[in-house]
């Protein structure tokens, strides 16, 4: 295995992920190139500001562009390593089943070919179908044949690649990005020891080796894990809904159980991870993950509902007004990526004869697919809405005074006022 010291690395993908991989790497002294295709994004990092909102992420690439240890291009240069973490989306099938979209990989490992020398490290943080990472050592090999890379000579290649999914929670990156524990898994085992002596430089966490097939197995499992669950406590909120029984209640006390510990309902599953990632294990292997499919139906499944729940109590109770609260994808952040609640709400104001209110504290402006709609302050749509949908528990919701609720028909699809 290689000794080469890593002076220089390159950040493939500037984004939820990868700017604060670099912003990270560039605070522990080394000299990091972020590579992005959005020249407004590459821009602004250059002036030491952001184009994404993530705690403490604004302050600690601002340090590093002003020390020079941070700067961002167009395309890739040398480096010692490159990592990988652009996004690989699903292409919606409805009929067939969603498939993964790695064509971001697949062009960013391209773009990285020409500038590869003998010792570099390659690695894919991106999530992706198990597979993958092996494909790109075959693309890069198709692109250089001058070198050898390790689906083909192992652990004697000239260039390593390695899998080591990224596992931060948004919101909590920068901290997560350091202390999580850490997931390498190399195409061969110098792959995997040279990429865990990459990940030591910023990781507080322990770098867990493994094999690149098994690392992408593990972070498609985490997420599908977790939607599973979810897609249980969904389901539990239908049950207890047609038996009348509380289900925040029914969850708090099935969890004092020692070996009990059910998630919460909620109003469907966002985000760009958890309601993508499960597809690309249904997608791989679908003869054997029928619960992976029936999760995703039911959390898929939940918005309608809860749409259908609140144009029924509009209607029988003849409201002119409808507030909707919360449009982001979970509580107290601003995204609003695959956000069930804006999916709840185009589908309320599109059958409802009258006014429907959006309060979003976080953002302020509505996304295209509501365009139309009015977004107000909290204050005003309680004061003018006979009727309240709950679809996020922001802060501002958790602190309102409930006796503001009085005489309103509610719909709490996060049970933070379930005493109500
Ligand atoms: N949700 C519920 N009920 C719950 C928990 C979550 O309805 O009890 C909903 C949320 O409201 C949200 C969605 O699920 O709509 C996802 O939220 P989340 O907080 O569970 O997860 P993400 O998408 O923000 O981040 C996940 C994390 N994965 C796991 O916890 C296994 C994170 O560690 C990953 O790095 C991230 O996906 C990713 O990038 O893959």
């Amino acid at each position: 295995m290689t000794d080469r010291p890593f002076v220089k690395i390159c950040v493939i993908g500037l984004g939820y992920v990868g700017l604060p991989t670099a912003a990270v790497f560039a605070s522990r002294g080394v000299h990091v190139l972020g590579v992005d295709t959005n020249a407004d994004a590459v821009d602004l990092i250059n002036r030491g500001k952001i184009h994404i909102i993530e705690p403490g992420l604004d302050t600690m690439v601002h340090e590093a562009v002003m020390k020079g240890l941070l700067t961002a291009e167009a395309k890739p240069e040398a480096a010692d390593a490159h990592i990988i973490a652009v996004p690989t989306p699903f292409i919606a099938d409805f009929k067939n089943g969603h498939r993964p979209d790695v064509s971001c990989v697949q062009a960013a490992a391209e773009s990285l070919a020409p500038v590869l020398t003998k010792g570099s490290l390659v690695i894919v943080e991106s999530t992706c179908p198990v597979g993958t990472t092996v494909q790109v050592s075959k693309w890069l090999a198709e692109h250089r044949s001058d070198l050898t890379f390790p689906h083909d000579t192992g652990s004697e290649a000239d260039v390593n690649i390695a899998h080591s999914p990224e596992r931060v929670l948004p919101g909590k990156v920068l901290k997560e990005l350091i202390s999580n524990d850490r997931v390498v898994g190399g195409i061969s085992p110098a792959c995997s020891e040279r990429a865990a002596n990459l990940y030591k430089i910023a990781v507080e966490g322990e770098c867990l080796m493994t094999t690149a097939n098994t690392a992408e197995l593990v972070k498609l499992s985490e997420n599908a894990y977790r939607d599973v669950n979810i897609a249980f406590a969904n389901e539990l909120s239908l049950i207890a809904e047609e038996l009348d029984v509380n289900v925040w209640d029914a969850i708090e006390l099935a969890n004092h159980h020692p070996r009990v510990n059910i998630l919460q309902p909620g109003p469907g599953v966002g985000g760009h991870c958890i309601a993508v990632d499960p597809w690309f294990i249904a997608h791989s292997a679908p003869d054997v993950s029928p619960l992976i499919r029936a999760a995703r139906g039911v959390n898929d499944g939940k918005p309608g509902y809860v749409s259908d729940k609140i144009l029924d109590a509009a209607k029988s109770s003849n409201a002119k007004t409808i507030a909707i609260l919360g449009l982001a994808y979970k509580a107290d952040i601003d995204d609003l990526r695959e956000s069930p609640a804006i999916d709840i709400a185009a589908a309320v104001a599109k059958d409802f004869d009258g006014q429907t209110l959006i309060v979003e504290p976080n953002t302020g402006t509505l996304p295209d697919s509501l365009s139309g709609l009015t977004q107000v302050d909290l204050d005003t749509a309680l004061d003018a809405a006979e009727v309240v949908a709950l679809l996020v528990d922001h802060k501002p919701f958790r602190d309102l005074a409930t006796n503001r609720l009085d005489g309103k028909i509610v719909i709490d699809t996060r049970g933070i006022w379930r005493d109500l």
